[in-house]
C-alpha cells in the first residue's frame, strides 16, 4: 500500500445508512479523500466485538481522521467543519447557523434515531417507521417555510441538507407520502444534482447489492 493511500481516513459505514451518508456528503463536499470499510447491519455486523472496540455505540458511522477514531455522525460533521473550514456547511450568521442546527436537531435527534433499526424491531410494528416519519416531516415542513429558498437555508448548502436527503430517501423506502411535504421532496431533488450528494448516494457504494447499484 502507497503512502497516500496509508494516511487516508477510514470509514466504517453502511450503504443505507442515513447517518453515514450525512458524513460521506460532508466529505465529498469538503473534497476529503477516504477509504470506505463496509460494515454490514443486516448481518450485525456492527455487534461484533472487533467493531464495538472502534464504536462503543455499535452503530455506523465510524471514521478514522486525524490519528483519531471519531463516533457519532454530528459530531464527526462538526468535526470536519471546524477542521476543514473551506466550503463551509455552516452558515456565518449566528442566528442561521442556530436554525440550519435546529433542523439537524429535528432530523438527527427528533426522528432518526426512534425509526432506527434496533427500534423498528423492537417496536415490532411495521407502521412504526412511516407514521413516526411522516409526523416529524409535518412540523420540519412548516419551519423549512420560513428558512428554505433552493436549500434548507435560503440558497446556501448546509448541515440541514446534508441531514435532510438520507431521511427523505428512507422515508420514500418506507412509502411516506411525500406529496405533503412539498418543500421537503424539493429541497431532496435539488440537493441530488450536486456532485457531492449523488457521489453519497447508497446506491453508488461498494457495500451496495448489484441489484441496485448506479454508477
Ligand atoms: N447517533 C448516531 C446514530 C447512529 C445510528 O443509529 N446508526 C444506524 C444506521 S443509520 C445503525 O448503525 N443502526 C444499527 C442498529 O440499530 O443496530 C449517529 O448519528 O452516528
Amino acid at each position: 500500500m502507497n503512502r497516500d493511500k496509508m494516511n487516508l481516513p477510514t470509514f466504517y459505514s453502511y450503504y443505507r445508512s442515513s447517518c453515514s451518508w450525512r458524513v460521506r456528503t460532508t466529505l465529498n463536499w469538503k473534497g476529503i479523500d477516504y477509504e470506505t470499510i463496509p460494515i454490514s447491519l443486516i448481518k450485525d455486523e456492527q455487534k461484533t466485538s472487533e467493531y464495538a472496540f472502534l464504536n462503543p455505540f455499535q452503530v455506523v458511522p465510524t471514521l478514522e481522521i486525524d490519528g483519531t477514531l471519531l463516533t457519532q455522525s454530528i459530531a464527526i460533521l462538526e468535526y470536519l467543519e471546524e477542521t476543514r473550514p473551506e466550503k463551509p456547511l455552516l452558515p456565518k450568521d449566528p442566528i442561521k447557523r442556530a436554525l440550519v442546527r435546529s433542523l439537524v436537531q429535528a432530523i438527527a435527534s427528533d426522528t432518526q434515531p426512534i425509526t432506527n433499526l434496533r427500534v423498528i424491531k423492537y417496536a415490532g410494528k411495521e407502521e412504526w417507521p412511516k407514521y413516526w416519519m411522516t409526523y416529524n416531516f409535518q412540523f420540519i415542513e412548516v419551519q423549512l417555510s420560513s428558512t428554505a429558498k433552493e436549500y434548507c437555508m435560503g440558497d446556501e448548502v448546509t448541515f440541514a441538507d446534508v441531514c435532510l436527503v438520507p431521511q427523505v430517501y428512507n422515508a420514500l423506502r418506507v412509502e411516506v407520502d411525500m406529496t405533503k411535504f412539498p418543500i421537503i421532496h424539493r429541497i431532496y431533488i435539488k440537493c441530488l444534482e450536486l456532485d457531492a450528494f449523488k457521489a453519497a448516494h447508497p446506491h453508488r457504494q461498494i457495500d451496495c447489492p448489484s441489484e441496485l447499484k448506479e454508477t
